[in-house]
């Protein structure tokens, strides 16, 4: 189905649409963590990701595309991911795919329902979220975020289910090698419901975007078949218009899970990880300005696999960042049973 099913065109100010074709303003994607009773009004918002216990398909509300995880526990109440728009929003609907577009950046998000093998599904989800985002404008995918239920579980097929999403997202990369321009940075993670939940933000064709690896770590695209029939697609982080997005990271040298059993080594890795990739000899391959540091990372998800293990990584996670970061700690499984913990952030 080509036409959309419904178009909304929301926050249409003409002080938003001075600011949308005055060059000069930051065009930089603002996402921030809502806590319930924060909530900001609808106007100005691109898209709100609810991270709850239970989650609930993708939807337009209120003309916002919104779509609900299930990732929380009573350890970490409930929040919303918030992207801002930076100008006029047209909301809308298209088969599966629900998205919202403010002239710099579409938000795009589509949910696998659960099923035997995804591969066909992934495959599917992809390539029609693609399709839209090339025909939209869109081609240059900044971030993604894939919340896989039931991660490390054997699929119908006894595949693991994180493998078999992989193959079929590594055939929508392959199709559209060339027309999506990248490989950006992602997520990949469990969820404490079923299906697959996928979100992306994507910007114009000519955004100045840049995508990173990790000295230490090598490209996640060219992990060994012993991880899977297709290697998973995702960069260790992509700068884009002054935003640094950085990948779910984990203890991971080379391609392989060190500090086995031990979280206490796998967090300290997994902050070296981070480290290495944001320093100024990294990030100077892309940009002059120099790097960063573990104090300057923001909207940080922490995922830890063993509830248990949450007092601890808390509190050696709150010696490392700034006071003020938002942080929040979610109790789901990770890609590779051997790995207790991995961490997302951003620099704004
Ligand atoms: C890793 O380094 C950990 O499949 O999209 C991190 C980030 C991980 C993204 C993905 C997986 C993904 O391999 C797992």
């Amino acid at each position: 189905m080509r036409e959309p099913e419904l178009l909304l065109l929301r926050g249409f100010r003409m002080s938003a649409f001075v600011d949308l074709l005055s060059s000069s303003k930051k065009v930089r994607q603002d996402i921030r963590f809502e806590r319930p009773g924060e909530q900001s009004e609808t106007e100005n918002i691109l898209a709100r990701v609810v991270f709850e216990k239970s989650g609930f398909a993708p939807e337009l509300h209120k003309g916002v595309p919104t779509l609900g995880v299930p990732m929380t526990t009573d350890t970490e109440p409930e929040f919303q991911e918030v992207f801002a728009a930076s100008g006029p929003v047209v909301a809308g609907r298209e088969g599966g795919l629900v998205y919202a577009v403010d002239g710099r950046h579409l938000f795009c998000t589509v949910q696998v329902t659960e099923r035997d093998v995804y591969r066909d599904a992934a495959r599917i989800a992809y390539d029609s979220a693609f399709e839209l985002a090339t025909r939209l404008g869109y081609p240059n995918i900044l971030r993604m975020w894939n919340l896989v239920g039931g991660i490390i579980d054997d699929n119908a097929d006894g595949m693991e289910i994180y493998r078999d999403f992989c193959s079929g997202r590594a055939e929508a990369f392959a199709l559209w090698s060339g027309r999506i321009l990248h490989i950006p940075a992602a997520t990949g993670i469990g969820t404490r419901g079923d299906g697959v939940y996928l979100y992306f933000i994507a910007g114009r064709a000519d955004a100045d975007v840049h995508h990173l690896e990790n000295p230490r770590q090598t490209p996640a695209y060219h992990y060994p078949e012993s991880y899977g029939p297709k290697a998973p697609n995702f960069a260790r982080a992509t700068f884009a218009e002054g935003t640094l997005y950085i990948s779910g990271t984990a203890s991971i040298i080379g391609d392989e899970t060190v500090h086995k059993g031990d979280i206490a080594g796998q967090v300290d890795v997994t902050l070296e990880n981070i480290a290495t990739l944001i320093s100024t000899e990294n990030l100077g391959k892309i940009r002059a300005e120099g790097g960063y540091t573990l104090r300057d990372l923001d909207l940080i998800k922490v995922y830890v696999s063993r509830a248990e293990d949450i007092p601890f990584v808390r509190s050696r996670c709150e010696e490392v960042f700034a006071p003020d970061a938002r942080v929040v700690y979610l109790n789901v499984d990770i890609c590779r049973p051997d790995l207790l913990v991995e961490i997302e952030a951003m620099v704004q």
